[in-house]
Order: C-alpha cells, then structure tokens, then sequence
C-alpha cells in the first residue's frame, strides 16, 4: 500500500492511499472486504470498537440475543460458512453472534486490514480528483477512490436525556454501549428506563439477578414469545440439506427469512374464530409471523386492530394484576408499526415479587437525583440505572462521519429536512460514497444478514463494473433519487408505520425530521428493482468516465 501514516496504535500501519476505506467492522464491514479483496482492490477499514462485530460487540446487556434464526442471520456467501458453523440455539445469544463474527474474521483474515478503537472524523469529497480525504481521531489521513459506509443503522445511543444524570451517586449504563467487563447486580436496586426491544430483552434478567428492579416505562410495546430453544434438529436437516439455495430463497422473500405461516389472506376475510387460530399459531410459532400471518396487518386498521386485540387477551392472561396488565397495553400506536418485540418470559417477569412498573404517562421522571430517579410521584433510590433509550437510527452513524460532498455541502446539511438517498445506496452529491443499508432501503425491515450481503454484493459489483469500464465517478442522479424518495415516502403512507411516534419515523430524537427511514416494499421487490436498474445500464446513476473526470 506504500505510503503509511505515522504510526499511531498497535494496528497495522494505516496507508495514505487505498483504493477503498471501509467504515465498520460488523458483518458488512468484513464481508466488504472479503468481496473488494476478491475484485483485487486495496481496502483498508477503520472501526470505533477494538474488535470486529458491530452492534453486536456494543449490545452485550444480558439477555440480548438475535430475533431472526439463527439459520437464516448467516452469512451465504462462501459454502466452508455453511458447512463449518453450527448454532447452538434458535435465536442465538449475542456471544455466540459476536464469536461468529470473530470466527469469520479469523476464517478470512478479516482484521489485517482494519484499524481498531479509531472514528472517522471527516471525509471530503476532492472534485478535481475524484478522491475521498478520510480523517481519523488518531490523526490518520487517508485517500480513497470509493468510500463505504458500513456504520449500521443502530450504532449511535441515544444520550441519556434526563436532567441530573450526572449527579447521580449510583452507576449508569446503556444498553447499546454495555460494558464489557461484568455489572454486577445482585443485591442491588436496578432501574431500567425503556420498553423497546433492548429493555425487554434485558428486564427479565435482570429481574432474575438483582434484589429489585423497577421498570419506566413511557410507552409500553408489542413483544411475542420468541419460543427460543434448540433448533428443531429434523427442520436444521431440512434447511442444511440445501442450505445455499434456502438462502437464495430468504433473499427473494418480503422479510429475507422464510414464510412460514402466512396465509396470504386479509384477516377480515376469515371468521373470528379462523383469525384466532390463525393468531393463535403464529403465537405459538414465534419470530413476527404475528405480523405476517395475515397479509393487511401493516395496511388495514381493522386487521391491526385484531392483532393488538389478540396481544392485549394475551397480556392480561400473563399478568396476574389486572391493573398492572392494563398499564402494559399498548394502545397508543398500530400493532407492529413501532419495530415488534420477542421476549423471553417478558409479561410474566412482572408476577414477581422484586419487580415494579412506573408508568411515566402518569408519573413523568422529572429527573435523576444522587439517590434515584425522581418522578411527579416521588424518589426512588437505585444503586443501578440502565437507559434502554435506543439509538439516533440511520442518518446519526452517518453524520457522525463529518462527510462533505460536492461544493462542500455538508451531509447534515443536504439532509436537513430529512436524509434523502437513491435506493439507499448512494446520496446525490455524493460521489463514490456507497452506504450498506442507507435510509430508503430494506434493512432493518428484512434481515439483516441478507440486506448487507446484497447491498455490498451491489457495491462492489458497482466497483468492478467501474474499474472495468475506466469510469471514475458515480453519483445518484439528483432527480431519480427525489422520485425514488417520493415512491418510498408513498408506500410508508399507504401503511399504518407513519402513524406511530417510532425510531422507524426518526420521531424518538427531539428534532430530527420525521421521515419514514426504510422501503416498505420487501426484500423482494426491493432486490428486482435494483438489478433491473443494474440490467438498465444504472439507470438513475451517472458515471464519469477516467479522461473527463481526471484531467
Ligand atoms: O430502542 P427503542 P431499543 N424517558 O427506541 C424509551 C433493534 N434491536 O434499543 O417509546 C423515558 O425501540 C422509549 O419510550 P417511547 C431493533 O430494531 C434488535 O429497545 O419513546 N423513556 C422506548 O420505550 C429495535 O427496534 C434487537 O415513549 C424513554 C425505549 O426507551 C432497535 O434496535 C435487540 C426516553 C427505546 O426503545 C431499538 O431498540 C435490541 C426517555 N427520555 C434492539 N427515551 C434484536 O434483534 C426513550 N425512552 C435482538
């Protein structure tokens, strides 16, 4: 790679010209390199963390885990994966997701590559050269033809945004930024604020473990049982028998997993009683088949009213109170429109004796003392307090990059009234900067694995076809990326999702536009586009070609 910059950790020396720099060493980061390696371009990466894995190096509260299977969150794109890993669980727990990370490095040698525990801080777009400026907080400088975002879309916390956090005596934690050495909470009182997924996910655990916990809960929210367990050992055999092409198959599906229980059907179109049996099965099965059962659950108010009617008798069959069952309805927003919980013995955790709910529609917080956390109601004393208030979804990981494109526009700033992008692949203005998972693309609505391995095939497929046909730039086309945001803006309103004050609508951080942030459409749908706008020429792109560009 020739020239390096001074050395500034253990890493390997950061060179001051790449092909391609790599932001993120979760799965998109590594199976980019893997992919940008095999077309033969130089590709160095930079990652916040000191080791590979991403969100799921960061979210190691207790009991985070996986709510895709595990034998569709995998990577496909090499056969010795398939054969050579084996989950140990249905849903698998964030170590075992974070040593698969680590295995695939190692597999691949993934880290030689990268340096750790360094942010990009800047990256400007050079006009005359086509050239991305990279700039780390370890003082690194580095040029790149292409520049690809591979940040997540959950990688920046939210701050904790309650007055007086930092009078307060006890610890505090978050979720998304969970400390890697163990937080002891026996025979301590624990507060946890928040209700999506994380705090679900972690409550009944720590519920276990400690001498108290006590829930604040703003919004209560949807969760089904995930059912996790082994992995029915008949149904892996199935599944591995053909596992590559069961992958092909996830990828051309709405949710990029396989459809299992899906009638296809409205469930205004069957009688009451077929609905709940209907319901009642993709209770019993787990994953968000509740939300797919039916096929107008997302669309129709009647339908959505059926599922949270059917969650709300679930719920209060859980909670022994019936007065504290009431507080943990939700009935504020549609079923499903704010991202789906799966839990594992959540409702019940609150039958237990050592656990409270604060509901903070009645009792707002009014903020944290040196003892606890004070609300309209009163103190309450904790030694621990964990936030899990969820993240700046989508546009926050990127604007942390400090990007600036042509003319020197600023993304915050092109972005202002909400991140515009075409596909999700590219922002106008932008050129050669690829994001994996942008705003107005599937991601987090289908999983994940199956969203990063198409995006980044699409990318470094983009690159080669470049490299290939001596064509310098790339850039979304400022008119095709406004009617694809307008398409997507379209389909998010023909749903019930806008309704609802989600991370999804941008609506959890005070300021940020409300935007719908994905394609509604489905992996499916979203993938045949994409290629036919690839068999189009790239229709909606411009290129420039090496003499134009670079004299
Ligand atoms: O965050 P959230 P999350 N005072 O934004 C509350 C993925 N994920 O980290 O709804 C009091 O969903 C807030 O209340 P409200 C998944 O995509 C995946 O749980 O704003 N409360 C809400 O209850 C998920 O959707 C997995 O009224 C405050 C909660 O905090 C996404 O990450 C596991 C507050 C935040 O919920 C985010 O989930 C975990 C305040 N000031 C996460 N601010 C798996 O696949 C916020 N809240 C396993």
């Amino acid at each position: 790679m020739g020239d390096v910059n001074a050395a500034t950790s253990a890493g390997p020396p950061v060179p001051r010209r790449v092909d391609v720099i790599v932001v993120g060493a979760g799965f998109a980061g590594l199976y980019a390199h893997y992919k940008l390696r095999q077309i033969g371009l130089t590709a160095f990466g930079f990652e916040g963390a000191p080791d590979v894995g991403g969100t799921w190096y960061w979210n190691c509260y207790p009991g985070a885990r996986c709510d895709v299977e595990s034998l569709d969150y995998s990577y496909s794109f090499a056969p010795e994966l398939l054969t050579e890993w084996k989950w140990s669980e249905r849903f698998a727990t964030q170590p075992e997701i974070l040593k698969y990370a680590n295995y695939v490095a190692d597999r691949f040698d993934l880290r030689r590559d990268y340096q750790f525990d360094t942010k990009v801080i800047a990256a400007d777009f050079e006009e005359a050269a086509n050239e991305w400026v990279v700039k780390t907080d370890r003082g690194d400088t580095v040029r790149c033809r292409y520049f690809l975002a591979a940040v997540g879309g959950l990688s920046v916390p939210k701050a904790p945004e309650i007055e007086g956090i930092e009078t307060f005596n006890g610890r505090w934690v978050q979720t998304g930024n969970w400390p890697k050495e163990p937080v002891d909470v026996k025979g301590k009182h624990v507060a946890v604020i928040g209700t999506g997924s994380s705090g679900i996910q972690c409550i009944p655990l720590l519920a276990q473990d400690s001498a108290h916990l006590t829930v604040f809960q703003r919004t209560p929210n949807f969760s089904v049982p995930a059912h996790n367990g082994p992995i029915d050992p008949a149904y892996e055999a199935r599944v591995r028998a053909d596992y590559a092409a069961h992958h092909k198959r996830n990828r051309m599906t709405k949710g990029g997993v396989p459809p299992r229980i899906n009638t296809g059907v409205s469930a205004m179109s069957v009688s009451a009683q077929e609905r709940r049996a209907k319901f009642e099965e993709a209770w019993n099965f787990g994953t968000f088949a509740l939300q797919s059962v039916f096929n107008d659950t997302s669309s129709n108010p009647d339908s959505n009213a059926a599922a949270a009617a059917f969650v709300h008798d679930k719920i209060r069959a859980a909670v022994n109170d019936p007065a504290l069952a009431e507080k943990l309805l939700p009935t504020t927003f549609p079923f499903g429109t704010k991202r789906l919980c799966l839990d594992t013995g959540y409702y019940a955790t609150f039958n237990r004796d050592n656990v409270d709910l604060v509901d903070l529609r009645e009792t707002p917080i009014e903020r944290i003392t040196p003892a606890g956390i004070q609300t309209t109601a009163g103190e309450y004393p904790f030694d621990l307090i964990v936030f899990a208030t969820g993240f700046d979804a989508v546009t926050g990981p990127l604007f942390a990059l400090g990007l600036t494109g042509i003319g020197g526009i600023s993304l915050k700033d092109a972005w202002a009234q909400g991140p515009q992008s075409y596909l999700g692949l590219m922002v106008s203005g932008f050129p050669n900067m690829f994001t994996v998972n942008g705003p107005s693309s599937p991601s987090v609505l289908a999983n994940m694995l199956q969203t990063i391995e198409h995006h980044v095939d699409w990318i470094v497929d983009c690159i080669a076809h470049m490299e290939m046909n001596g064509l310098v730039r790339i850039d979304a086309d400022h008119d095709a990326q406004v009617a694809w945001a307008h398409e997507v803006a379209s389909m998010a309103e023909q749903t019930l999702y806008t309704k609802a004050d989600s991370w999804y609508m941008g609506a959890n951080v005070p300021g940020k536009p409300r935007v719908f942030l994905m394609f509604i459409g489905g992996l499916d749908r979203y993938v045949e586009r994409v290629e036919r706008i690839v068999s189009e020429g790239y229709s909606g792109f411009n290129f420039v070609p090496a003499k134009a560009g670079n004299e």
